[in-house]
């Protein structure tokens, strides 16, 4: 048995590294997981947008699956882009039976404003993919389609957070605050608690990915063994160095910085699975 923990990634893709499987990868080496990654879409995108996107066959999407499934069995799973309802529904059955930690970055609309989901699709993600999540990082806007209920403050994202785990069925969810008004806190939920994580505003255009970012260290952390709320805290203080140190990438909103944490000297262990 390796003794090195190990991730798996489905989610479309970023040419420019900064989104999607590029960013989780990415994310996944920092933290000292093996990543791997099933592709769900590619997308023809950049800083300044997305251009085109062509999705897989499902069929396709289920052999690339059954590939890493039937022979490198990962700690656990994250998803991210998954546009359509057929996938969704084949990559929720996958998912189910591999019965590993699993989190969802439930995408919905890229940092560019560009959609990346059918509109059906929004009810499949909530009825099959949140019933089986470790975790679920919404930012505010796909909160408020997971929940149907506006968000304008703390307490209506605690009260999102609570029924993502208790209404719909999620072990955790973690509300981001990036879109509210005043400090970027995101709320944490795991059916017994609310934990705020605080950071400062970074003033900066450079947000291309956080979310598939935050997500991915979340996803590394549960692999090595961590707890969610310990996964959750070091994911928030990686993300907040990523924005933090930014790399002045691209012509529109540039990518973070995957090695910022490095600058900051966060807690960074060699982890060994027992
Ligand atoms: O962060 C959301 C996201 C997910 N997946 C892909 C993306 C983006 C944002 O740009 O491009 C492929």
């Amino acid at each position: 048995m390796s003794k090195v923990a190990s991730a798996l990634t489905i989610a479309g893709t970023d040419p420019t590294g900064g989104a999607g499987i590029q960013a989780d990868l990415k994310s996944f080496q920092e933290r000292e997981v093996y990543g791997m990654s099933v592709i769900t879409s590619v997308v023809a995108q950049n800083t300044l947008g997305v251009q085109e996107v062509r999705h897989l066959d499902v069929d396709f999407i289920e052999k690339q699956l059954d590939m890493v499934l039937n022979d490198i069995s990962p700690q656990a799973i994250k998803t991210g882009m998954i546009a359509t309802v057929a996938m969704m529904e084949r990559i929720a059955q996958k998912i189910e039976t591999a019965d590993k930690p699993y989190v969802i970055d439930p995408v919905m609309v890229a940092t560019s404003g560009d959609s990346l989901m059918d509109e059906a699709s929004k009810q499949v993600i909530r009825d099959q993919l949140v019933p089986l999540a470790s975790v679920v990082t919404p930012n505010i806007p796909e909160a408020e389609t997971l929940v149907d209920f506006k968000i304008t403050n703390s307490q209506m994202a605690e009260k999102a957070a609570k029924v993502i785990v208790k209404e719909l069925g999620a072990a955790a969810a973690v509300i981001k605050g990036g879109h509210l008004a005043d400090e970027p806190t995101d709320i944490l939920y795991d059916g017994v608690s609310f934990e705020y994580l605080k950071a400062k505003r970074v003033n900066t255009k450079h947000t291309h990915g956080t979310g598939c970012t935050f997500s991915a260290v979340i996803t590394a952390e549960l692999a090595k063994g961590k707890s969610i709320k310990e996964a959750v805290q070091l994911a928030k203080a990686f993300i907040t160095d990523a924005i933090q140190y930014p790399l002045e990438l691209g012509k529109g909103n540039g990518p973070t910085n995957h090695w910022g944490h490095r600058l900051q000297g966060l807690p960074y262990q060699r982890e060994e699975l027992s």
